[in-house]
């Protein structure tokens, strides 16, 4: 019997002993690691590189199903086209926007495919399977990219706040992106990628991850050594990123660029 208790004494010591820890732990949240920036091939290997159009001012780029479409803007420049084959680089169908309509970032949630607009406060809705133009929506803020969870869309604006809608596009909730703590503006293209968001900074070679609940960045992708335009002007730089879960590859190209490059996670 004795032995029993003495088991006892021990076990309960031994659990406090290990509880004990715990119970010290300081309150407050621990300080996050500075975010670092790392170069693309730490995360990422280039599989292959294809054509990209050189007059396609890219904006959005998303796959449905295996299936790549584009969204383009500038004025008298909008288009979407659909079923781009990477190969040729050539959209199996397109939809030319009217001179007015400065198109910017797309996706597709519950079988609606929408585009937003920069400055025209409406985003419209289209068929993803004909491209033909279902409705217009106003919408009171700058379009800038736009991805999905495949519950929510998820739309950016160049603050730092990231938009999360419904279908209707009336916002459900916000986050504000934020990068050692301090808010990070210009969020521009989006991909969400298994519960991550992918973002790139316009006019930067950065694409960040960003933590869709927190907004906190991450961590920061330089892809500043994967292409260089053969025309750089301050127009031509990284916009579209695309998830395809069919292959579960990364596509990524830029505005005018002449090549889309196909990266496979590490
Ligand atoms: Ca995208």
């Amino acid at each position: 019997m004795d032995k029993i208790i003495a088991i006892v004494i021990s076990l309960l010591l031994v659990s406090c002993v290990a509880t004990k820890p715990a119970t010290e732990a300081p309150t407050e949240s621990t300080p996050q690691a500075e975010v670092r920036t790392v170069p693309y091939t730490e995360l990422l290997t280039l599989t292959e590189e294809y054509p990209h159009n050189t007059e396609s001012f890219t904006q959005g780029l998303f796959f449905r199903n295996g299936v790549l479409y584009e969204s383009t803007g500038r004025y008298g420049e909008s288009r979407l086209h659909k079923g781009i084959d990477i190969k040729s680089g050539q959209p199996e169908m397109s939809y030319t926007f009217d001179n007015q309509t400065f198109a910017e970032g797309s996706a597709v949630l519950d079988g609606t495919l929408y585009v937003l607009t920069y400055k025209q406060n409406k985003a419209y809705t289209f068929h993803p399977e004909t491209l033909e133009m279902q409705s217009t929506i106003e919408y009171p803020r700058e379009g800038w990219g736009l991805t999905t969870d495949g519950e929510q869309l998820i739309a950016s604006d160049g603050t730092p706040t990231l938009y999360f809608m419904d279908g209707s596009l009336n916002v459900l909730s916000t986050v504000t992106v934020t990068r050692n703590g301090t808010p990070l503006k210009n969020i521009n293209e989006l991909e969400y990628i298994n519960g991550e968001i992918l973002a790139n900074i316009w006019q930067s070679d950065e694409i960040v991850i960003i933590d869709p609940k927190t907004g906190e960045v991450t961590q920061a992708i330089d892809f500043k050594d994967l292409y260089t335009p053969e025309n750089p002007t301050a127009d031509t730089v990284l916009n579209g990123i695309a998830y395809n879960e069919s292959n579960g590859k990364i596509y990524i190209t830029g505005k005018y660029w002449g090549k889309m490059f196909e990266l496979e996670i590490k």
